[in-house]
């Protein structure tokens, strides 16, 4: 068969055997993450004909206004994980405490737990701009059939098993790996069903797009803002374009296809940046990297950071290996 009418049900069932010691339970987790993609997707489709828009009145445990449809999404992922009974414990941006499932049942054998961002960049919601779901999946440490603890969720992303976002754009796509590539998945939303529209994604080697929060320039540190220069210096392919949507997962995408750098560092304000490492970081660092891309915090490698707290922030450089580098050559030298 060939790649275009592929749909990913089949994908997962033709790739199930790359997993070592494959059970057929993380096909079935990523299979759970499908379903609760096409129903997210329905509700953010409709966000501005319904009265789902706007803020939902509760703030998250980051202290930021909780909009309405992140809290649909947190729900519908929660649910049909724990509807379909897949994996002994998620932890979610919007909940402030990890959940462990059957942890009364002995019996429960599942190994798995997941670590979501149910909506990213959801300020983008009400002006109809992409948003995304992220996903991070990991083998618990602690025995099966004991309540997961916090030791199966603080590992660090080099242990993940599989990773991935949804984006919600002008089509809707699942992009993930269990490690052996990246795969993208479109939507075809007239019959529910995704099909591989970008088998084997790449970074290229380097690109032309920097993805950066300029307005907060003066915070930065002094390698970034020379960094910034940098990429704005008639020279060689230079002056750079900028490209910052706003939406951690549209901007990776975009640079992922075109070739391009994202980075959300630390700054005077924000000592250790904003994006969550375990929800945000982790996953978009494995997608990098099975890509032929790079992931740092500016000094080293995303995935080798022991993570101390389910929360946790970490700047953040990501996207095409030679920029990331020289992005981290600015950093040293600062
Ligand atoms: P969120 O999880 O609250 O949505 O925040 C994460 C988002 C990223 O998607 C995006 O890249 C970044 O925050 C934008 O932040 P800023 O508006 O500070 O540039
Ligand atoms: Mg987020």
């Amino acid at each position: 068969m060939s790649s275009k009418n592929k749909t990913l049900g089949e994908f997962i069932i033709e790739n199930q055997t790359e997993f070592r010691y494959s059970t057929g339970e993380l096909s079935k987790l990523i299979n759970a993450i499908r379903l609760a993609a096409k129903v997210v997707n329905h509700e953010v489709n409709k966000a501005g004909l319904v009265d789902i828009l706007g803020s939902a009145g509760d703030t998250n445990i980051q202290g930021e206004n909780q909009q309405k449809l992140d809290v649909l999404a947190n729900e519908k992922f929660i649910q049909t994980l724990k509807n379909r009974e897949i994996v002994c414990g998620i932890a979610s941006e919007e909940e402030d405490d990890f959940i462990s499932i059957n942890s009364q049942d002995e019996n429960h054998q599942n190994k798995y737990v997941v670590l979501i961002d149910p909506l990213d960049g959801s300020s983008n919601i009400d002006v109809n701009v992409s948003v995304g779901t992220i996903f991070s999946i990991y083998r618990r440490v602690t025995p099966v059939g004991t309540p997961v603890t916090l030791e199966d969720f603080l590992q660090p992303g080099k242990n993940q098993v599989a990773a991935g976002y949804i984006i919600y754009g002008t089509s809707t796509m699942l992009v993930y790996t269990t490690g052996h590539g990246v795969n993208g998945f479109t939507l075809n939303p007239a019959i529910g069903t995704f099909y591989l529209s970008h088998p084997n994604m790449q970074f290229p080697e380097t690109g032309k797009i920097y993805s950066v929060n300029e307005g907060n320039y003066i915070h930065f540190p002094q390698g970034v803002k020379d960094y910034i220069k940098y990429c704005q210096k008639e020279e060689g392919d230079r002056p750079y374009t900028s490209r910052y949507i706003g939406s951690l997962v549209s901007d990776f995408h975009r640079n992922m296809i075109k070739g391009g750098i994202y980075m959300y560092p630390k700054s005077s304000k924000a000592h250790k940046g904003k994006l969550r490492l375990l929800y945000e970081c982790n996953p978009m660092a494995f997608l990098a990297e099975e890509a032929n891309g790079k992931a740092s915090d500016g000094f080293q490698r995303i995935m080798e950071i022991q993570p101390t707290e389910l929360h946790e922030r970490v700047p953040f450089f990501c996207g095409s290996k030679k920029m990331v580098e020289t992005a981290e050559e600015f950093m040293a030298n600062s």
